[in-house]
């Protein structure tokens, strides 16, 4: 493993120093074939692809093998016969990444944010996490993976695998069919929030040349109170159900203090050259309305989605989104803000401001001194002018008699004498038990889940092949724009508005042309978000909100898609142990540490701890 690992990171450094792709191509005909198996993916490729030209700054849109942009990423990919292998350990530990003062956090590998997986368009990802926390489960969740017929893989525990209880390890594996940026992240309880974070970039094609890569750029709110205290005062209803503020905003993991302590985040530009920067919102609570003096953005994909290239000076990143822009440096030198403030039009605020400085090589560095963009934007919008670069229709035809309602509420609740604030998703504010996930109960063909699980089931029958589901605000539920997440698929998403949705006013202003797809999709405040995804994808997927104090609260809802054909773990797998070590820990662990902030609540009566409410 360990050389394979080290070949693995060679060749990626390789491809992001851009070396020609001949040269990628005969390194990696030299690589060992891995012991993972190549079979059961449609390798099909169009051979029109095959055209010969060579991936590098003046054709990106070119790859190897034939693969190109053209290529349908949900038909084909390379068949690298790669392995990429990472180890992540999950340690509880202190952290001061603004210079305020020390907190408790959560970290991997002792880095905020984690380590940087890599690994090129069809490679596997292989990568073994490790539980070194005291009191705390995890499971980890490789954010916009599609995951095809790899549900087991997804990571999130009490849907497809227990939680990893504190000492022990799993092995996750899963391929890379889509190519772009991404993260990971804790999806136990509000864990994440506390540093159990890391971001993905996936070398391919794309839509637009560029000189530079610069990776991936986290982009976070902070809090110095830790994610589970933050996220226990917005459970309790005697703060009007508020989530605290934010007390920062963090940039690649850094930034200045109110106080002036800390550092700023610096990038290098190289004059003349253009630089591809992979903006990422690591958040718990926070959009960000984001922008780079002096320099507009070149928007080349949204999430794993490559884009036909627009231009804008602002972007509204919701928690999970992800941008990759081009930025020209064709300003000779000087020193340039970027800037990442909470989006008031998305309702998020914060008491920081994000900043970090963009110096022109040969510039001493300073605290620049320019001005942002004229005209931000005055919405919370999903960008209404991303086309994808692979053309996509759905089917019209399905929707009146396929689209289903899926309402989103809110509603305080007095529990014990406790005011508790809780979302929910068709009148189900979801709990899960970390020990007995969804998938547990498909392997024991168990249909009695509970209602807390909020499971859906699409797609019983062969014969559908789409599902559209119009998300709607329920009347009185608070007006709050929600970044809805999709496990399993990316959103077709056929249109949004204000108001309550109806197929008779509404229908004709529904996109099925080549809608913009992604994996996080905004929920407007007082309004409705409509999509579509073919069932092509047996599993088990979450769909909820990306606040993770909103996750926390129940805002989620589970898909149970083509049940029958869900590919199972193999009994005596290491996904049953993590069930058993999960089940020996819940027996046997002591009684939980008390928090600091003392507001530990009770609900409902047989969950132990609101933190159970694990996702
Ligand atoms: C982390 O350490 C703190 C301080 O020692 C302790 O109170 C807390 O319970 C630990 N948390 C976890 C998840 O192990
Ligand atoms: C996880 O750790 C946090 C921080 O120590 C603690 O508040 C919380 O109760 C723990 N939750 C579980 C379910 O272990
Ligand atoms: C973010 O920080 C890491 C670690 O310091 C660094 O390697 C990386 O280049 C930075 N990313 C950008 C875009 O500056
Ligand atoms: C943060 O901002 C809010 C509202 O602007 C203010 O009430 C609060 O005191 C601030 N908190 C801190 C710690 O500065
Ligand atoms: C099915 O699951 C329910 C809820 O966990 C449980 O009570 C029941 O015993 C299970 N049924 C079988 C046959 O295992
Ligand atoms: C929503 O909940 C109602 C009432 O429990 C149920 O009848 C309906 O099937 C649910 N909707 C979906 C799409 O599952
Ligand atoms: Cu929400």
């Amino acid at each position: 493993m360990k050389s394979l690992l080290a070949v693995g990171l060679v060749l990626v450094g390789i491809s992001t120093s851009l070396v020609d792709g001949a040269a990628l191509r005969a390194e990696r005909l030299a690589l060992p074939v891995t012991e993972v198996e190549r079979s059961a993916e449609p390798d099909v490729v169009d051979l029109e692809q095959r055209q010969t030209c060579v991936h590098g700054p003046t054709n990106r849109g070119c790859w190897t093998g034939g693969f190109s942009i053209n290529t349908d990423q949900y038909t084909s990919w390379p068949n690298t016969g790669r392995t990429v292998q990472y180890d992540l350990s999950i340690r509880n530990t202190t952290c001061n990444p603004d210079g305020h003062g020390a907190r408790v956090c959560m970290l991997i590998n002792g880095k905020y944010p984690g380590p940087l997986i890599t690994a090129n368009w069809g490679d596997t990802i292989r990568v073994t996490v490790r539980n070194f926390l005291q009191h705390n489960g995890t499971s980890i969740h490789w954010h916009g993976f599609r995951q095809l017929n790899s549900v087991s893989q997804d990571g999130a525990n009490g849907v497809t695998e227990c939680a990893l209880a504190p000492g022990d390890s799993k092995t996750y594996q899963f391929r890379a069919t889509e190519y772009g940026t991404s993260w990971y992240h804790s999806h136990f309880s509000n864990q994440y929030g506390d540093g159990v974070v890391g971001l993905i970039q996936i070398n391919g094609p794309a839509t637009a040349n560029y000189d530079i890569d610069l990776g991936p750029y986290a982009i976070t709110d902070w809090y110095y109170i830790t994610s589970f205290q933050a996220a226990a005062r917005a459970f309790n209803g005697g703060l009007g159900g508020a989530p605290p503020t934010g007390d920062n905003i963090l940039i690649n993991g850094t930034n200045k203090n109110a106080n002036g302590g800390g550092n700023y985040n610096r990038v290098t530009l190289t004059p003349g050259k253009k630089h591809r920067l992979r903006i990422v919102n690591t958040a718990v609570d926070a959009t960000f309305r984001v922008s780079l003096d002096g320099h507009p953005f070149q928007v080349i994909a949204h999430d794993f989605v490559p884009l036909v290239p627009y231009t804008t000076n602002y972007l509204q990143v919701g928690i999970g989104q992800r941008y990759d822009v081009i930025i020209t440096a064709d300003k000779g030198s000087g020193n340039f803000w970027f800037r990442a403030d909470a989006d008031g039009n998305c309702q998020s605020v914060n008491n920081g401001t994000g900043r970090s400085i963009f110096t022109y090589q040969g510039t001493v560095v300073a605290d620049p001194t320019t001005a942002a963009a004229p005209n931000p934007p005055t919405g919370c919008l999903n960008n209404p002018v991303a086309t994808p670069k692979t053309v996509k229709n759905v089917p019209s035809t399905q929707f009146a008699t396929q689209a289903q309602n899926l309402p989103v509420s809110f509603g305080p609740v007095n529990s014990n004498g406790q005011n508790l604030v809780l979302w929910t998703i068709n009148g189900t504010s979801m709990i899960i038990d970390p020990g007995k996930p969804t998938l547990k109960y498909v392997a024991e063909n168990n249909n009695s889940f509970p209602a807390s699980y909020n499971v859906v089931s699409v797609s019983p029958t062969a014969t559908v092949s789409w599902t559209f589901w119009v998300i709607q605000q329920a009347a009185g539920a608070p007006p709050i724009a929600h970044p809805i997440h999709l496990h399993g698929h990316d959103m077709y998403i056929l249109g949004t508005g204000t108001g309550t949705f109806s197929a008779n006013a509404n229908l004709a202003q529904l996109q099925f042309n080549n809608p913009p797809r992604r994996d996080v999709a905004f929920l407007p405040g007082g309004g409705w978000l409509v999509i579509a995804y073919p069932t092509d994808n047996p599993g088990a997927w979450l769909m909820h909100c990306h606040i993770a104090f909103h996750v926390s609260m129940g805002l989620s809802v589970q898909f149970l898609e083509r049940k029958s054909q869900i590919p199972l773990p193999p009994i005596n797998s290491e996904w049953y142990n993590t069930c058993r070590n999960w089940n020996n820990y819940q027996a046997n662990r002591p009684v939980y540490p008390q928090d600091d902030s003392g507001l530990k609540k009770r609900w409902p009566p047989a969950v132990e701890d609101y933190a159970s409410r694990l996702l």
